[in-house]
């Protein structure tokens, strides 16, 4: 059985990033086609390609282009994702089923980390990842098992503030995966910086990543390790203005009835509408703070 062949823009975003030390970062297109509204979208991929690339890396964005896995966006299909013209979610599970459709698909940070592992891609930067839904203990995001089956190095600002933390973190350490804190001793809440839940471990440099990271594949762990590092303070929503909103969408969202993979994207815009854009500014900056580490890791990885 032959490999399916990437989308054509794969391969100049590849050959342009060996070119500059071949230090790549993959961006997830979820968060662009359902976590964001536009014109947020377009800010939030703007900011981190850019800051990707200051830091010396090469940022790749990974989606199903019309049926083929891509590795980069064209611009006809980055217009494409920001608009959320037909763009379905597609998670670890529905990657196949969006090649053989042919459709164009956003992939979250489980379908991102299978798509890193087709690349050979180690670094990954994103918002927050998936997890233990409150309400739900038995709604657990797909990104939990594929963090913990998928070795590549997540950047983040912890969990999404709407899911339930102290579950996911003990999640986290049943299936293997390492949290380390950036520049904090505890599990940063998202788009508020403290949650009160203290991390094991916690290290202060990129390349002190780099060496963890090492020592941990050398070991034969087959695991991602999660970087975690809070919002930027000054874009930070205070945890009672974020516990307030989210409160107020989980009894939307029960009141809509909505289900499955659609609770995600729907409690995301129903926060961003109740808090008037605060946690989209917390949002914007954090996805940005989190792409320029993951650059300085990749880079850090080379040296
Ligand atoms: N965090 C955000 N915005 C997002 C997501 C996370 O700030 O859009 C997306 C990610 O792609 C994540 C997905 O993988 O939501 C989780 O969805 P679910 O809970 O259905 O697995
Ligand atoms: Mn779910």
């Amino acid at each position: 059985m032959s490999a399916h062949p990437l989308h054509p823009s794969s391969t100049a975003v590849i050959d342009a990033a060996r070119q500059r030390g071949g230090a790549l970062v993959a961006l997830e297109s979820s968060v662009l086609a359902q976590g964001l509204l536009p014109p947020f979208n377009r800010e939030a991929a703007t900011r981190m390609m850019r800051a990707v690339t200051d830091a010396g890396a090469t940022p790749v964005i990974t989606a199903i282009v019309r049926g083929v896995p891509a590795f980069g966006l064209d611009d006809d299909a980055l217009e494409r994702f920001l608009a959320r013209d037909g763009v379905r979610k597609v998670s670890a599970r529905d990657l196949g089923i969006a090649v053989a459709d042919g459709a164009d698909g956003a992939t979250t940070v489980a379908a991102t980390l299978a798509m890193c592992a087709l690349g050979s891609l180690e670094v990954f930067a994103t918002g927050g990842i998936g997890g233990v839904h409150r309400d739900a203990p038995f709604d657990e995001s797909a990104d939990l098992v594929e963090l913990a089956r998928t070795p590549v190095i997540v950047t983040c600002a912890g969990a999404k503030s709407i899911l339930d933390l102290p579950a996911t973190l003990e999640r986290l350490e049943t299936l293997g995966v390492p949290v380390v804190g950036y520049g904090t001793d505890e599990l940063p809440g998202f788009f508020s910086v403290s949650t009160g839940l203290r991390l094991t471990s916690r290290i202060d440099t990129p390349a002190g990543i780099a060496r963890a990271w090492r020592a941990h594949r050398a070991l034969g762990r087959q695991s991602a390790m999660l970087v975690v590092q809070p919002p930027p303070a000054e874009h930070a929503v205070p945890v009672d203005v974020v516990e307030a909103a989210t409160a107020a969408a989980l009894m939307a969202a029960r009141d809509a009835g909505i289900r499955g993979a659609a609770v995600t994207p729907f409690l995301l815009a129903d926060i961003q509408q109740r808090t008037q854009g605060r946690s989209v500014q917390a949002n914007l900056a954090l996805l940005e703070n989190n792409a320029r580490l993951a650059g300085q890791i990749a880079v850090a990885l080379r040296a």
